[in-house]
């Protein structure tokens, strides 16, 4: 059975753009069963000339034929994991947007992390909703523009949502922290 019992709060909702979370929005389960299931891999990205490993490991999975091409790298969708698919319908339900495609991330412990960034790629349109779930060990996520620079907790099981013109206004990323353990982010795109 689901559980329906999760706080909204509503961190950011003006022309800047729009960032909403939900805690406690999924079941306490998914954290060990999509640790154990995602086939992880590690990536490469290339950063001024030099090919580096990425400080995570990474899973792209979608609807047949999608592709993505991020920092520079083309991914091809591999096949859904069933799991994945469960929380992507879980978060279509409420939402009442569909995705086709997810970009999953094992950060292993708290030397793992992700640079700012926006996910402001042309094959995810104007106004992108990303759909964000968090499982296992809470991580700082950090935003900012010209004007503002903070950051959200994203919890265990919790759920985030990026939309309007969040990624054309901001940069978003997780910064390493000392002595965290794993956690798991499943980001739901709509590529067009
Ligand atoms: O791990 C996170 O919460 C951030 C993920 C993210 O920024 C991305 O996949 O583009």
């Amino acid at each position: 059975m689901q559980n329906n019992i999760f706080k909204k709060e509503t961190i950011l909702n003006d022309i800047s753009g729009k960032l909403e979370l939900h805690h406690q929005f999924f079941s306490k389960k998914y954290f060990e069963l999509l640790y154990q299931s995602i086939k992880w891999k590690e990536e490469t990205i290339s950063l001024f000339g030099k090919t580096y490993l990425q400080p995570r490991l990474l899973s792209f999975m979608g609807d047949k034929n999608i592709c993505y091409i991020y920092s520079k790298k083309k991914y091809e969708a591999s096949k859904w994991n069933p799991l994945v698919l469960e929380v992507k319908e879980r978060i279509e339900l409420f939402t009442k947007e569909k995705f086709n495609s997810c970009l999953c991330n094992l950060y292993r412990n708290g030397n793992d992390s992700m640079g700012m960034h926006s996910d402001n790629e042309p094959e995810l349109g104007k106004n992108p909703i990303i759909a964000s779930a968090s499982f296992g060990a809470t991580r700082k996520f950090k935003y900012r523009n010209e004007v503002i620079s903070d950051f959200i907790n994203l919890e265990d099981s919790s759920l985030l949502i990026m939309s309007g013109a969040f990624q054309h206004n901001f940069k978003h990323g997780i910064d390493k922290v000392k002595n965290a353990g794993a956690r798991i982010n499943l980001t739901f795109r709509k590529i067009l």
